[in-house]
């Protein structure tokens, strides 16, 4: 019996089959996420591979298109953008982040972590899983959280090992104003300049230094002309991965479950590049003739931020969060 006389009933499923398959198709996306760090960097590949496993779990319905290296601009206006669904997923540090959602800021309290492991601890039980859906009233949806390592102050004029080797510095600092009210409460001159522009700050020495992780000191080159980095560990901001409410509530009950255990997965997998490419890092910035000091006055760099946890302490949202992130052992 040739196709075009098959009896009617029989030919029910296909059309049906065809109408769910272009109902499907037509509720596809191509979700455009945003980060600042190159093609190689974890972060950008831990999205890729979210991509991936997206990709794979819906059938090839849902894709992640990746725009690395600020393709659609710095953290600041990439935050806005995602607020407002022109973006739809974006990995920013929390940093910057604070400054739309306070919460957040808890994460880059200076000298709070005694340890990544600690970071660890807290992001991944329960306060980490608060923060992240604190994010919703935001515009924000937060997916997880990815490592970034410690950050250290780095400059181009001398090895910092006391806090006054510091006073009077013009250090660069995140689009963040918890960063702005550190360095100011080193002695330092705080600058804020977007990521992409620190290089030329400091070849062109409009500031000193700045402080960043060992693997971003050295992929964007930051260590050719500061080469002096302090091992001051000051904070241990973790990057976190969001996705604008519109896209969100674009998603089926069934694919945000797939985005989520995705983005999960994917934090699983940067985590396990994560410390070969620091040591890999440090290594490099080592070879090249970095001074690093390790043997710096600690103590007085934390005493210096009491301002700091005196208006943290003040804060009805941060004050009970900090305490129990000192709990967690
Ligand atoms: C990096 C982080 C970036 C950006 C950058 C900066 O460690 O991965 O998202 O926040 O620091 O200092 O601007």
């Amino acid at each position: 019996m040739s196709k075009s006389c098959r009896p009617k009933a029989k030919r029910l499923p296909l059309i049906a089959a065809l109408v769910l398959h272009f109902g499907a198709a037509a509720g596809a996306r191509e979700f455009r996420a945003a980060d600042t760090q190159n093609a190689d960097y974890p972060t950008v590949r831990a999205i890729v591979r979210m991509g991936e496993l997206i990709e794979a779990r819906t059938g090839g319905r849902h894709r992640i298109r990746v725009f690395h290296t600020r393709q659609l601009g710095e953290e600041k206006e990439t935050i806005e953008q995602t607020r407002v669904g022109a973006i739809d997923i974006n990995r920013t540090n929390v940093g910057p982040v604070g400054s739309l959602v306070p919460v957040a800021d808890v994460l880059a309290l200076p000298f709070l972590f005694r340890s990544i492991d600690h970071l660890h601890r807290v992001l991944d039980g329960p306060i980490g899983e608060e923060i992240l859906a604190s994010f919703e009233r935001y515009g924000l949806i937060g997916l997880t959280f990815y490592d970034s390592g410690a950050r250290s102050i780095y400059n181009s004029k001398l090895a910092i090992r006391t806090l006054a080797d510091v006073k009077g510095l013009r250090i660069r600092v995140q689009q963040s104003n918890l960063m702005v009210d550190m360095i100011r409460a080193l002695g330092a001159v705080p600058v804020e300049l977007p990521y992409g522009q620190v290089e030329t700050g400091l070849t062109a020495h409009i500031v000193d230094g700045a402080e960043n992780n060992w693997p971003s000191y050295v992929t964007t080159n930051h260590y050719r002309a500061a080469p002096f980095y302090t091992l001051s560990e000051h904070n241990m901001s973790p990057e976190v991965l969001v996705m604008s409410l519109r896209a969100w509530q674009s998603l089926s009950d069934e694919d945000k479950a797939i985005f989520r255990n995705a983005a999960r997965e994917s934090n699983v997998f940067m985590r396990a590049q994560w410390n070969s490419l620091e040591a890999e890092s440090r290594r490099k910035a080592q070879q090249a003739g970095v001074v690093i000091v390790s043997d710096f006055d600690r103590k007085p760099f934390e005493d210096a931020m009491a301002e700091i946890y005196q208006k943290a302490a003040a804060n009805p949202t941060i004050a009970p969060l900090l305490d129990r992130i000192r709990q967690v052992k």
